[in-house]
């Protein structure tokens, strides 16, 4: 049976994983999960993930989810170059170094602008604005840690090459984008760190995993009226 992956590309652990495994030749069979059609909750789908989160894989009877234990498994199963997920210890403690940060601090902060400014107010909720104002400061402070403290001067935050600590911080860093905000802007540093990432992906790659993010705004505008209602409390309760 081949290896089957449940992503939705709107997701920005759905997209690590989409573009490590296409980057790296990995067959599989994509099966989308459209989290706002709550395809997330239906029977099928429990059955691959105890978790009903996307991303999920099956791997013939084996089931895993969260993003970084199948990015880890997959470099480990299909042998993937060194860079991405180095097997000496300290450069790989590097790239674990990142990826156990970005939980509380890129990924969320760069989530929450996209649900303030597009997808929360197209539940009819408009965000205060001293919350987004601190939803802004603290991806602010995000963005400076990757730039300041995990890239310093170098092509990428583990040295010469790309590795999964870069393709995990630029699609995070790609959310915000997607609900208007250029956080490149003011940040020269920082911008040509993703255009070095997404050469190294390879343009047509990164282009069309992202585009169903950098087309969010358009989704939003032609969603059908109360499309977003069934999510509401549970989003509500979450972020506010
Ligand atoms: N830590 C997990 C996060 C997974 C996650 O939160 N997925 C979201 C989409 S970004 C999801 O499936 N949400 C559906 C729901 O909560 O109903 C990972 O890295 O894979």
């Amino acid at each position: 049976m081949s290896l089957e992956m449940y992503l939705d590309l709107l997701s920005q652990p759905c997209r690590s994983v989409y573009i490590f495994a296409k980057k790296n030749n990995i067959q599989f069979d994509y099966k989308k999960i459209a989290l706002f059609e709550g395809q997330q909750y239906t029977e099928e789908f429990g059955k691959v993930s105890m978790l009903r989160k996307v991303p999920a894989i099956r791997d013939g009877d084996f089931c895993l989810a969260e993003s970084i234990a199948i990015m880890m498994y997959l470099a480990e199963k299909f042998h993937t170059p060194d860079h991405w997920y180095p097997v000496d210890l300290k450069k790989r403690a590097k790239v674990n170094e990142y990826l156990s940060w970005q939980h509380s601090a890129m990924r969320i902060h760069g989530s929450k602008i996209l649900w303030f400014r597009l997808l929360i107010p197209a539940m009819g909720v408009e965000i205060p604005k001293e919350k987004m104002d601190l939803a802004l400061e603290d991806l602010n402070e995000s963005l400076n840690l990757v730039e300041q403290n995990f890239l310093q001067d170098k092509p990428f935050i583990c040295g010469d090459q790309i590795s999964l600590a870069d393709l995990v911080a630029i699609v995070e860093i790609m959310q915000p984008v997607g609900a208007g905000l250029d956080v490149f802007e003011d940040r020269p540093k920082l911008r040509a760190w993703k255009d070095r990432v997404r050469e190294s992906i390879g343009a047509e790659l990164f282009d069309e995993a992202h585009q169903s993010i950098l087309s969010a705004q358009e989704m939003v505008e032609t969603m059908e009226p109360g499309k977003m209602a069934p999510f509401k409390p549970k989003v509500l309760k979450y972020f506010l």
